[in-house]
């Protein structure tokens, strides 16, 4: 019965954030994460409401992922936000990163990507799509999913090592994690301009940015909009950002997505009889678990990005949970399975009440609050979900783990409603912005619903 009446509250969130608009003479369907707050299109977000929207309403499924490719540029970047006309609450606003030259027409993107979900949700949609009803939403999509992977491929891992790298930490989707801390140390705040720290001390208000105290800090957003600067100063010319970017990671959870991403695309290709065109992918996959596996630190018993910026080659130790999603790539080897769910199975670490903490609970870095530095978010607790399953077949410790995460997953929305994020430790939810959280009753934010579909599916 909770579960119904659930279902029914997350299919109105959806609804309630529903935007549509009317721009190059054509309809576009986006559910933005938050109608309160975050009022554009978000890439991963919408990836993953994709997936949810997929049982409700297959039609709404394909519009999403159709309005998210839509603003692709000429060289194949799919945009982290894909902006609503007219809305200026949400900072950075459009004009800010200055990708004038790279529109399509109407359509205001920012100038940078988010993890690469996208291939995986269209492939998710299309499986579980009714008999013959995907054909033309798979027409109109597969050729801009497959420029986004040879624009990823080319410019994120121009070395050809299977690792890709950001450049900023809003691609990584985990803004604050303290997987960047390390980086921040090589980005001298006096380096960004002066104009840069204006705008962000006139826009860092609660309206503007959500709760300061849950928020990444003052500091973290004079990098952020630095970085956006320097790299507007360089035409967005991404063979020049990659290599001069004083922020640029090989980041595991990117690169983990990257790999699952492929295979999900070449599965795709492989149903309609492209085997030829999936074969690239399948390889591209391989590559990249390879390589996820290799960056496995004995010492410190965990995955480990890499700081590339500036020819640099430095290994990041952070007890983030990140750590698990070579899980979802398939990149664990025999070796290396029992060490994962050792430390994700570890109730001091990462498995307290209402599992996966971004940061282990032990760290002296975990902040109950503060967004990617400690709350649990749903999103990546879907990715280790189906990265434990993935291990199902091979370890009964992974598949009961799998299970339990669906169920205290499910169990920590159903309590509080579809917040962005949750306090690990009690399963609280944590809204970005408490007063609208409580304003707008519970059926505020797009992926948790969806999520919580998916998951209930
Ligand atoms: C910046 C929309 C997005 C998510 C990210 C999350 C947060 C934006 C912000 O919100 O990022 O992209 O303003 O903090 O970190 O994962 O996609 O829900």
């Amino acid at each position: 019965q909770k579960l119904l009446e659930m279902l029914k509250v997350a299919d109105h969130a959806l609804k309630h954030n529903l935007y549509v608009t009317t721009l190059n003479e054509k309809t576009y369907k986006r559910t933005v994460p938050s109608k309160e707050f975050y009022v554009h299109q978000w890439n991963w977000d919408s990836a993953a409401v994709a997936m949810g929207l997929v049982h409700l309403n297959p039609e709404r499924a394909y519009d999403e992922l159709r309005a998210l490719v839509s603003g692709q540029w000429n060289n194949g970047l799919i945009a982290h936000i894909t902006y609503n006309p007219g809305e200026t609450r949400y900072y950075p606003q459009a004009g800010k990163w200055h990708t004038e030259q790279f529109r399509r027409g109407e359509i205001v993107t920012s100038g940078i990507t988010q993890p690469p979900l996208l291939s995986i949700a269209v492939d998710y949609v299309y499986k579980h799509s009714p008999d013959g009803a995907a054909g033309d939403f798979l027409d109109e999509v597969l050729p801009a999913v497959m420029k986004y992977h040879d624009y990823l491929k080319r410019y994120r891992d121009p070395e050809d090592g299977g690792l890709l790298t950001i450049v900023h930490p809003w691609e990584s989707g985990t803004d604050n994690s303290p997987r960047w801390d390390s980086s921040y140390t090589h980005i001298n705040l006096n380096d960004v301009p002066q104009a840069v720290r204006e705008d962000v001390d006139a826009n860092r208000t609660d309206d503007k940015l959500g709760k300061a105290s849950h928020r990444p800090t003052q500091e973290d957003y004079y990098r952020f909009m630095g970085l956006v600067a320097l790299f507007a100063k360089l035409g967005w010319d991404y063979e020049k950002i990659v290599t001069q970017s004083p922020f640029a990671i090989k980041d595991i959870l990117f690169s983990s997505l990257w790999a699952r991403a492929n295979e999900a695309l070449a599965d795709t290709l492989t149903r309609v009889g492209r085997t030829d065109e999936a074969a690239k992918y399948h390889k591209w996959a391989q590559q990249t678990q390879e390589a996820l596996a290799h960056t496995w630190d004995e010492e410190h018993q965990q995955y480990c990005d890499i700081d590339v910026a500036q020819g640099r080659r430095e290994p990041i130790i952070e007890p983030t949970n990140a750590m698990f999603l070579p899980l979802l790539a398939g990149a664990v080897t025999d070796e290396q399975l029992p060490k994962v769910l050792t430390r994700l199975s570890d109730p001091e670490q990462f498995w307290p009440a209402y599992p996966v903490p971004s940061i282990a609970l032990n760290s002296p870095k975990f902040e109950l609050t503060r967004y990617w530095r400690g709350p649990t978010w749903p999103i990546t607790n879907l990715l280790i979900i189906e990265g434990l399953m993935r291990y199902a077949p091979q370890s009964a410790q992974a598949r009961q783990m799998g299970e339990e995460l669906v169920d205290r997953t499910l169990d920590m929305i159903a309590k509080n409603g579809f917040y962005e994020y949750y306090d690990p430790t009690k399963g609280e939810a944590r809204p970005g912005r408490e007063d609208n959280a409580r304003q707008f009753g519970f059926a505020t934010f797009s992926w948790p619903a969806a999520i919580f579909i998916q998951l209930a599916e």
